[in-house]
């Protein structure tokens, strides 16, 4: 609202008296949401956990995520990229995108920096879409096909790689050997397990 009476009262009085004025018509938020995970868990409202949304060449944030309960017994974050029109000549104003922007979101929790998680390219105003976002800076344990999380086909792959007391690992199964000796087995499994399941 106030970005929307600054531009207004600019055409009224003209340009030449608006070069410190910014240039832009609010239009709806472009909205994001979806589920966060780091290093293949997924983090609720109660981690210290921030979602934010950055453009090149802007120096504040052009939208701060914040989470709800999905209502499926876990969180999805809700980011609301701000967005604004264009209007030649004049410069942005703070904290917004315009079309065509390409956003960088970025994940940080607790003191840790903050992390590039994608670039997401601005469409049309008001659109609502799901990403979910996946962080995770090594291949996690039993996570096979390394898509940030452990689920049925990592653990049917995990079955295939299991060699007990037979030891050894086979070819292309060192991401189901968790603890790193010569063998996968029942040693491995709690690692695997608790991405799986969550802490127990
Ligand atoms: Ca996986
Ligand atoms: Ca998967
Ligand atoms: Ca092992």
């Amino acid at each position: 609202m106030v970005r929307n009476v600054t531009y207004i009262s600019c055409v009224a009085v003209m340009a030449a008296t608006c070069a410190a004025a910014f240039g832009g018509i609010p239009v709806p938020d472009a909205v994001l949401y979806g589920s966060v995970r780091i290093d293949c868990r997924p983090v609720s409202s109660s981690a210290d956990v921030t979602v934010v949304a950055r453009v090149d060449g802007v120096a504040d944030p052009v939208g701060n995520g914040y989470f709800v309960a999905d209502g499926q017994g876990g969180f999805s974050y809700v980011l609301n990229i701000q967005l604004e029109s264009t209007v030649d000549g004049l410069p942005r104003s703070p904290g917004t995108a315009r079309a065509q922007d390409t956003v960088h979101i970025y994940v940080k929790q607790g003191a840790d920096p903050e992390r590039l998680v994608t670039n997401y390219l601005v469409g049309k105003m008001g659109v609502v879409q799901q990403l979910n976002l996946e962080v995770h800076a090594n291949q996690c344990p039993g996570d096979s096909n390394d898509d940030g999380d452990v689920d049925l086909s990592d653990v049917a792959f995990f079955q295939t790689c299991f060699t007990g007391t037979v030891g050894g690992v086979p070819a292309g199964c060192d991401v189901c050997n968790a603890n790193s000796d010569g063998n996968v087995n029942l040693d491995d499994w709690p690692s695997v397990q608790a991405l799986l399941f969550g802490p127990q």
